[in-house]
């Protein structure tokens, strides 16, 4: 039997920071003349940083110089940061403090697979750095998701298969991307938002150990 790996996304699996994306988005496009919803910043989940700016300029049918583009993506990321620098352990969602125990104890390789540049402070910050045996992160992929770049670079530093590796995600992007690279994909959300995963919890609190000893034994 092969050894079996679990890669985690960040954003919506282990902390929820859409809500901080949203309120420096928000800011940038009230700056900017136009309004930013809540129902629009779903779109914006695990996608890069650069191509949130994109789709933030078509919904308020802006163009902009690669200057001024530049000059908000700093300062989105500046707002973004100030409040990550506010998190604590209690940020970690309800549920996940468990099954990483739960998973460290039975000695199971596991990854953090994220589109954030910021992923490394936020560990960090909610104090889960040390608990990873890999950090893949926006810093070491050139393709987003659906692209299955970051969980292959992930499954690889663990030294897994990726037949063998099972992935966390909130977003229906990186399902795909969990899918395409081959490996069982576990959506993190609604149902029928992430209905191309393999199994859907609403959160961690619904994941019984069960459950985990029979992913990892298949
Ligand atoms: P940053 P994930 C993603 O994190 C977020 O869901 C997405 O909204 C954000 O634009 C992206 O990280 C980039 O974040 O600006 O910090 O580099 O879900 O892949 O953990
Ligand atoms: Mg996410």
């Amino acid at each position: 039997m092969s050894k079996k790996g679990i890669i985690f996304d960040l954003d919506g699996v282990i902390v929820n920071t859409a809500g901080f994306h949203y309120l420096a988005w928000k800011h940038l496009a009230n700056d900017l003349g136009f309004d930013f919803t809540e129902e629009q910043n779903e779109d914006f989940k695990g996608v890069s940083r650069v191509r949130s700016l994109e789709l933030l300029l078509e919904i308020g049918g802006k163009t902009a110089t690669q200057e001024e583009k530049d000059k908000w993506l700093e300062s989105k990321n500046e707002e973004y940061l100030s409040y990550i620098d506010g998190m604590s352990e209690e940020d970690i969602l309800p549920g996940v403090k468990k099954v990483l125990d739960y998973l460290k104890k039975k000695n199971v390789p596991i990854a953090l697979g994220s589109a954030s540049k910021n992923a490394v402070p936020i560990l960090k910050r909610v104090n889960l750095y040390p608990v990873f045996d890999a950090t893949v992160d926006g810093t070491d992929v050139s393709k987003a998701k659906p692209d299955p770049e970051v969980f292959l670079i992930g499954a690889k530093e663990l030294g897994i298969d990726a037949a063998d590796t099972i992935v966390f995600e909130d977003s229906i992007a990186g399902v795909q991307a969990a899918n395409i690279a081959g490996m069982v994909s576990i959506g993190i959300g609604d149902a029928e938002v992430l209905h191309e995963a393999d199994y859907v919890f609403n959160d961690f609190t619904e994941i019984e150990t069960q459950f985990l000893d029979q992913l990892l034994k298949n």
